[in-house]
């Protein structure tokens, strides 16, 4: 089974493969995304690693001069109403002054340094006749610095998202409450391409459209400034802080390998791992939340991004998200399919997107990070039962967290990509 499984994986990443990059799904998701290249990077690796190694390459080669990553690279020869919002919407380069690549004015969760020490180890050689961390180091760095630098909007220096598809977890009810004070654009006023290709009910609502077209249009009529007012919708949140902290360990190790000084990179992450636990974490429930800039209240909630932190090296409390995470709110203990939401709460939805199915790159981070924190027989369980998902369910989307259906869209690279991973790691 797993040979075939392997080879179906493979199989995907190839056929999304454009020749400089991956499309996360060809029908819905036609260009570059920032996050699922990352995860991509991580799978791909084991197929091609001159390919994993292109795919970080050509999304760094789209940065903006202030350092930030854009969340959606677009592919010029994708038709323009494609995908919404398009290159025409974003108008980047009236602020780059660079007309191609068109990108997107948001960011997405800075997961692509550990993408990068990923592809790195699989052919250090390659990598090194290559240059390719010696030219991507400088890049990451600018691109943390953004991230701290510009986007620390609230108190205790934690970084700040200024949109809910910034945060990848896009209708997360977490966002319910900033969100609702967002007047949405009526669903007239612009055309979803999205349900061209999903089904209605498993997708965000018209009216969460509304408020995410809203949000992104004030944000690129203010020439996606940051600062000093602050957006509508501002959250720190637990996952993007988390995947910093972690990716700012991930550059220490690339900084000695490239001759450069790995000090400022663990003192970064000692900062945000401090900053995390004293502003975001709960010792109620065991769960890190987001916080809301403007108000500076704990954004309540059971977003499965309260349990990301696992992946920070040497987080205190981690023996408390592991609880939470084979409590009864998440079961990851039971099922292995960790729930985008709390299974208890009356929000909890099996199959609207963020909103309750289980994801892969999710679980595939709660899977490094169950091991990271000594929890070797959780995490066993939860790659088992994601392997074994993709083998019955396929590459989809995300699945259904109480019976692991298959949902959204199918030969999705980045479930593909870290199930390739995870049956590597079963090697031996
Ligand atoms: C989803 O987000 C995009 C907007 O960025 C969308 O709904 O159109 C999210 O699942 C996000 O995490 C993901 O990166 C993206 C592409 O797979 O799709």
């Amino acid at each position: 089974m797993t040979a075939g499984l392997r080879e179906r994986a493979s199989r995907v990443l190839l056929a999304n493969w454009q020749g400089q990059s991956t499309v996360p799904a060809a029908d819905l998701y036609p260009h570059q995304w920032s996050w699922d290249s990352a995860f991509i990077a991580v799978g791909l690796r084991h197929v091609s690693p001159r390919r994993a190694q292109r795919e970080l390459e050509s999304l760094f080669g789209a940065q903006w001069p202030d350092g930030r990553v854009p969340h959606i690279v677009f592919d010029r020869a994708t038709p323009a109403g494609a995908y919404f919002p398009g290159a025409d919407f974003w108008r980047s380069a009236a602020v780059t002054g660079v007309r191609h690549p068109a990108t997107s004015g948001l960011v997405q969760p800075p997961v692509h340094a550990i993408a990068a020490w990923e592809t790195f180890r699989a052919d250090p050689e390659l990598a090194r006749r290559r240059g390719f961390l010696a030219r991507l180091y400088p890049r990451l760095v600018a691109w943390h610095r953004y991230l701290t630098g510009r986007r620390a909007l609230g108190t205790g220096g934690l970084v700040s998202i200024v949109h809910p598809w910034e945060s990848g977890m896009d209708n997360s009810p977490a966002w319910d409450g900033p969100l609702s004070r967002v007047e949405p654009l009526p669903a007239g006023s612009f055309r979803r391409a999205d349900l061209a290709h999903a089904v209605a009910g498993e997708r965000p609502t018209d009216t969460d459209y509304g408020r995410y077209v809203r949000l992104a249009a004030d944000y690129r009529d203010h020439g996606y400034a940051d600062g000093p007012a602050i957006p509508a919708f501002a959250v720190q949140d637990p996952l993007t802080n988390a995947l910093l902290a972690a990716a700012e360990a991930a550059l220490a190790d690339i900084a000695a390998e490239v001759g450069a000084d790995p000090a400022p990179h663990h003192a970064e992450l000692k900062r945000l791992r401090e900053a995390m636990v004293e502003w975001l974490f709960d010792e109620g429930d065991g769960l890190l939340h987001a916080r809301d800039v403007h108000t500076g209240q704990s954004l309540r909630a059971g977003s499965v991004a309260g349990l990301v932190p696992l992946v920070v090296p040497g987080l205190p409390v981690a023996d408390a998200l592991v609880r939470t995470a084979v409590g009864d709110r998440f079961r990851i203990g039971e099922t292995g399919l960790p729930p985008s939401y709390d299974r208890t709460d009356a929000l909890f939805d099996t199959s609207r997107y963020w909103r309750g199915p289980a994801w892969f790159n999710i679980g595939w981070l709660l899977w490094r990070g169950l091991r990271l924190h000594g929890a070797t027989g959780v995490a066993d369980t939860v790659r088992a039962a994601l392997v074994r998902a993709a083998a019955r369910a396929g590459f989809r989307e995300y699945l259904d967290p109480l019976t692991g259906h298959g949902r959204g869209a199918r030969d999705f690279s980045w479930s593909a990509a870290v199930t390739l991973d995870l049956l590597d790691s079963g090697k031996g």
